[in-house]
């Protein structure tokens, strides 16, 4: 068993929590990570207020256990979001493309744990002084919006820099992944990508098909100058993107040619021209499973690979 101070702190029994995909992360699976032991989280994205507000319901029929949801704050209804979330009383809030600080004290007062991601030791270290419970330290490795960093020089440079707990993320697909955020100092991991490949996944077949066929060199990131860095698997619309960006072309053509991108390949399942938003650990991911599953995978492969090392060490000595 893999119990630490993160399972404490969300109330849940492995430190597992599920990445808030936008257009992927519904309620059925958000409940389902939940009920399996880990936090599920329900992606908000661009939703209207009223259709997030569908989804915490739908989540809280399916499970008495808590859940989470993220929150994008470049979205322009964020306060109306923010809203529905505290109406709610939803447990767990995580942030995302953006700094939560003018919300975070709201979300205290009524005891739902605020947790930004990050992707920067200077971001951490502010989101801690402005009352965050944890943060998600998230690497480059990641799919959708992301930083500069990798997540090993990421995760253990912000354990070293704040006192709230850690969570790794980017490039995490199974129990060795685990057990290396761990040995970064982190409290719990995110994972995103491996949860797409799951039963209870509502995303379309393709995009689940589009990430188990992915390789390693399979994901790419496009649109670094809008300013919003998106990783997505290979295909016409990375191209596009590839050629636009190439001849320099400007901010505004850009953010167009993104524009409803995400929908079009997670509802449409348009994978030529849609934005399949995936991470580096796509190569990792070869089934389809229930999240429960999953989640024990993980448990099962880190508790492995930590007495493998143990035992590395202890042969080593007698060398
Ligand atoms: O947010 C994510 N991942 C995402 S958001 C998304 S939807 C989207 N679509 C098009 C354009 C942009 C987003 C798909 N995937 N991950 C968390 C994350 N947050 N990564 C990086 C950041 C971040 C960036 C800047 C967090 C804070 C931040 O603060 C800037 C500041 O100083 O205010």
């Amino acid at each position: 068993m893999i119990k630490t101070k993160l399972c404490d702190l969300l109330g849940i029994e492995y430190p597992i929590i599920q990445g808030g995909m936008a257009w992927v992360s519904t309620a059925e699976l958000a409940a389902a990570v939940s009920n399996g032991g880990g936090l599920g989280i329900i992606g908000a994205g661009q939703m209207p207020a009223d259709i997030l507000r569908e989804e915490i319901r739908k989540a809280k029929q399916f499970t008495d256990r808590p859940f989470g949801v993220n929150l994008l704050l470049l979205v322009p209804h964020i306060k109306e979001l923010v809203d529905v979330v505290l109406d709610e009383k939803v447990a767990v809030v995580t942030t995302g493309a953006g700094n939560p600080g003018a919300y975070i004290s709201k979300f205290k007062e009524i005891g739902t744990k605020v947790i930004p991601v990050i992707p920067s030791v200077a971001l951490a270290q502010r989101m801690e002084k402005v009352g965050a419970d944890a943060v998600v330290a998230e690497g480059t490795e990641s799919g959708g919006h992301v930083g500069e960093l990798t997540t090993m020089a990421l995760v253990p440079q912000v354990v070293d820099a704040v006192n709230i707990p850690v969570i790794a993320a980017g490039g995490i697909a199974d129990g060795r992944g685990l057990a290396a955020a761990l040995a970064l100092g982190a409290a719990g991991i995110q994972v995103g990508t491996r949860f797409i490949c799951s039963t209870e996944c509502t995303v379309h077949e393709n995009y689940k098909k589009k990430v188990l066929e992915a390789k390693d060199r399979d994901t790419v990131v496009t649109g670094r100058p809008t300013g919003h860095p998106v990783r997505i698997i290979k295909n016409k619309l990375a191209r596009e993107f590839e050629k636009l960006e190439k001849e320099c072309a400007p901010v505004e053509e850009l953010e167009k040619l993104g524009t409803g991108k995400l929908k079009a390949a997670a509802v449409d399942g348009d994978m030529e021209f849609g934005s399949v938003m995936a991470g580096q650990s796509s190569g990792l991911v070869k089934s389809i499973k229930p999240a429960a599953e999953i989640l024990e995978d993980f448990i099962k492969e880190a508790e492995e690979v930590i007495v493998k090392i143990q035992n590395l060490v202890k042969e080593s000595d007698k060398r």
